[in-house]
């Protein structure tokens, strides 16, 4: 199949306005009647009508009525075409579709087991195809009315898109309900709900006076969970709200819980879809993560509602255009709510171990792709978080005023639309009076640029200059790169942490203490005059653009920008970047510079000891970066010495500050707010857990601590804190406690996806006969996705020692379980073999064995569309 081309759009010859769908809901056999008001785009008076449609079962099939003879449509394995005369016609169709057999999970499908089985809908970004057939394009935006019929025993709660439009009994113990969705929407929002699901209750009245009924609906093992989710759904209300002027415009919100999704969670309009990881939160089965992340996903999904729903995408390349704005938009959330420097720096590690990776191998692509084979393959790093990144970077460059008003006009002037980037960028222009044009470089090109800073002090001068250079290596279709423009946010201090003054050489008036320095061609060099002393510059502040900063700052600079930066996340780039360096220098010639080493264990110490610092800045600074990481940017990768490498660093703080550690965590236990889950009882319980794991690494004499924290835990944070020393230690009693660990969680899957995980992330050698055994583990099941990420997908994906092992075990077993999943949920078996996505980047030895595995896929019968572009792409 040929790729699409973004340079092939077409606006749709024919539009749908007005859609009726009746469900017969059975598990085994659903019939869909859909009637579809159709009409032509005059400029279009030849183009037959075109309708998505795969795996169903065509039953019937009239135009106006009549129904058509075989010469007059054409029905094949992935559309239904007809030829119409006519400019305007109501089409009818009823097919059957079979959600029970359906382990793709797009469509029409069913979750859970016994008594609540029930049916539900992924249709993002291409499902609705298979329930019924459709123009299935997000510019094709239509208003739908929807009925549901079904068993009333087994299927009690009947759920769709929009506000509830009458209900009622039938014959037979069936019953229906009827559901109209006022605001015209592309089919990937489409969503239905149907089983016995127990549901929680609140009400949310918006500022414009609405009052909406919000329900959250779950197994009945699971609505107890639903608490936290519901608080998280109102404040992201009320955010949205104040923040960005967006209210709520459906008399009613719900959310349910699955366990059997393929991906985070969907925003399908008024009717949100969760996997119920990012749903479910109690103390007891939930860690701190767990609640941060559903207070992130909740505000997601219900920040769409506008960025993606009200204002969609015109094509699927437009993707970024609502998850890169969503992205940022829930990043802002929790930064407003709780800890914005914590949040920003998980970002950043996110984006350098995911995004930065991506973008150095085969399967880099811009944040606005030109061209996908599958679409599925593209809900990247890349389009999320360096999309956000774009985002983060126009609304700095405009000011969070000049921003919210550019935002504002994007809504008004695209509501009800399905929009482009140029849309996006148009209104932040009109709204500013500003030229962004430049800015669309960023979404056209793939790669991470590196951004080289030098500096030169005149101390007669008293004259600081700061050199800034760019520059993108090529990637697959992309030789040559362009500059891009470059927010470099800096500071100046002086060596006792004192801000020192930004005038730039020409310039009269009050010198600023923050700016940000335009780097808009290859390179520029910035003057600043009046500089008192030698300054410590703290460069690229909060992170402003997502770039590879190569600047080679003097160990004590970096040291007073630890100590002193106002800025919490640059100390902790200064942090990282000195590990870094001492990383490379193990790596390099065995041990890390004595000198260099002493500086930053000395920082750190002082951190620790720093009673006004957030402990989960602190925590965030003592935990360097892990394997992959460490490794982005090296060539001929030897995994087994970047691990004994970056242990050497880890050991070296630890021994270092083995005392004042050992204080700080004997300070932090005393706490009495184990069930508490506020930002400042996190933060305390983070950094007690950093501690407990550099203290027992320093001294495995100190493991008992760790075995006593498991057995006297009160919250799942302390247990798996615990409970992951002692595994990584191989301590004495390890065994005991993970089996203590499955008998107390027993029969709670998410629990036990955390604790499949731990074992899977253990970097021994033995790691990998383990992980193969416990795929016949009772708690793990193939054709469920969360088991698959958190047994699988962690150990290729986030064990580099043990997928690596250099016999080749943990290819294989990997590439063997892409393969068997491939016949079952091809979303997830793609994602997977991404996995071998860097084979070029390793020592030869590793690399031919990566490159064995992808060739053995490649050669499969009956490869899915999903799995062969990854490895395509892989190999080419
Ligand atoms: N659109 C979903 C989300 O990112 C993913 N399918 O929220
Ligand atoms: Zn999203």
């Amino acid at each position: 199949k040929p790729p699409v081309l973004l340079c092939d759009y077409r606006a749709p010859a024919w539009r749908v306005t007005d859609v009726e769908l009746e469900f017969d809901l059975d598990p085994a056999a659903t019939i869909v009647a859909a009637r579809l008001a159709v009409e032509r785009d005059p400029s279009e008076p030849a183009a037959p009508l075109r309708l998505d449609a795969e795996q169903l079962e065509l039953l019937d099939l009239r135009v106006d009525g009549r129904r058509l003879a075989p010469e007059e449509y054409r029905f094949e394995t992935d559309a239904l075409t007809i030829l119409l005369a006519v400019p305007r016609a109501r089409i009818e169709t009823r097919v059957r579709i079979a959600p029970d057999t359906n382990t793709a999970l797009q469509g029409l499908y069913a979750s859970g087991g016994g008594q609540s089985r029930f049916l539900l809908t992924q249709c993002e970004a291409e499902g609705f195809r298979r329930i019924t057939p459709f123009p299935d394009r997000p510019d094709v935006l239509a208003r739908y009315t929807v009925t549901l019929r079904a068993d009333k025993a087994r299927f009690p709660l009947l759920l769709a898109n929009g506000n509830a439009d009458g209900a009622g009994d039938l014959d037979g113990g069936r019953h229906w309900a009827r559901f109209v969705d006022p605001h015209p929407k592309p089919s990937y929002l489409f969503a239905l709900v149907a089983g016995r699901l127990e549901s929680i209750e609140d009400c949310f009245v918006t500022a414009e006076g609405r009052r909406v009924r919000l329900f959250i609906h779950a197994e009945p093992d699971a609505i107890g969970r639903c608490g936290w989710a519901m608080q998280c759904l109102k404040m992201a209300m009320r955010w949205d709200e104040e923040r960005f002027g967006r209210c709520y415009d459906l008399d009613v919100f719900h959310i349910v819980a699955t366990h059997d999704f393929t991906m985070g969670a969907m925003e399908n309009k008024g009717l949100n879809v969760f996997n119920a990881k990012y749903l479910l939160a109690d103390p007891e089965r939930a860690t701190d993560d767990g609640y941060r992340h559903v207070l992130a996903v909740v505000g997601h999904e219900y920040f769409h509602n506008w960025s993606g729903n009200r204002v969609t995408c015109r094509d699927w390349f437009q993707l970024s255009l609502k998850e890169g704005l969503t992205v940022y938009r829930e990043q802002e959330f929790e930064s407003d709510l709780a800890s914005r420097t914590l949040r920003r720096i998980e970002d950043v590690r996110v984006l350098w171990r995911a995004q930065f990776s991506e973008d150095a191998g085969p399967l880099a692509h811009p944040v606005r792709p030109d061209r996908y084979s599958e679409i599925n393959n593209f809900y990247t790093a890349t389009v999320y978080e360096k999309g956000a990144e774009l985002v983060r970077m126009l609304a700095s460059v405009l000011g969070r005023d000049g921003f919210r008003r550019g935002l504002d006009r994007y809504f008004e002037r695209n509501d009800g639309r399905a929009a482009t980037v140029e849309d996006f960028l148009a209104a932040l222009e009109e709204a500013n009076d500003v030229r962004l044009s430049p800015w669309l470089a960023w979404y056209a090109q793939a790669g991470t640029p590196t951004l080289e800073a030098s500096e030169r002090y005149d101390a007669a001068a008293r004259c600081y200059e700061l050199t800034l250079a760019q520059h993108t290596a090529p990637t697959p279709g992309q030789p040559r790169k362009q500059a891009l423009p470059i927010p470099v946010v800096v500071a100046l201090f002086d060596e006792r942490g004192a801000r020192l003054p930004l005038r730039l050489d020409g310039e009269a008036g009050t010198a600023e203490r923050e700016r940000v320095l335009p780097l808009l061609t290859e390179r520029a060099t910035f003057r600043f005059v009046d500089v008192p002393v030698r300054p410590v510059a703290s460069l690229l502040r909060g992170y402003s653009a997502p770039v590879r900063l190569r600047w080679n700052a003097d160990a004590d600079d970096l040291a007073v920008q630890i100590r002193h930066d106002d800025d919490g996340f640059n100390r902790w780039f200064a942090a990282d970047a000195l590990s870094r360096r001492l990383f490379a220098q193990a790596l390099a010639s065995g041990a890390p510079d004595a000198r260099q080493l002493d500086v930053w264990t000395r920082s750190l110490a002082q951190a620790l000891a720093d009673p006004a610092l957030d402990p989960a800045l602190v925590a965030e600074m003592l935990s360097i970066a892990d394997a992959g990481s460490l490794a982005e940017g090296l060539v001929d990768i030897d995994p087994d010495a970047v691990h004994v490498a970056r242990a050497r660093v880890e050991t070296a703080l630890a021994q270092a500050l083995a005392a004042p550690l050992l204080a700080r965590y004997g300070e932090l236990s005393g706490a009495t707010d184990a069930q508490a889950v506020e930002p400042a009882a996190q933060a305390r319980r983070r950094l007690r857990n950093a501690c407990l794991a550099a203290v027992c690494r320093a001294d495995p004499a100190q493991l008992p601590l760790a075995a006593a924290q498991f057995a006297q835990a009160r919250n799942l944070t302390d247990r798996l804190g615990a409970l992951s020393v002692l595994l990584s230690a191989q301590a004495a009693g390890a065994e005991e406690a993970l089996d203590a660990f499955a008998a107390r969680h027993a029969g709670d899957a998410l629990v036990l996806d955390q604790w499949l995980t731990l074992q899977a992330v253990q970097p021994h050698d033995e790691t990998v006969e383990h992980v193969a055994a416990l795929t016949a583990h009772p708690a793990f099941r193939w054709t469920n996705p969360n088991n698959v990420y958190a047994l699988v997908g962690a150990f290729a994906l986030r064990n580099p020692r043990a997928f690596h092992r250099a016999d080749g075990a943990g290819y294989r077993f990997v590439a063997d379980a892409v393969a068997r999943l491939d016949t079952l949920t091809p979303q997830v078996s793609a994602r997977l073999a991404t996995a071998f996505g860097g084979w070029r980047r390793f020592e030869p030895l590793r690399r031919a064995l990566m490159h064995r595995e992808l060739q053995r896929l490649a050669a499969r019968d009956a490869l899915s569309p999903d799995l062969a572009d990854i490895v395509g792409r892989s190999l080419a």
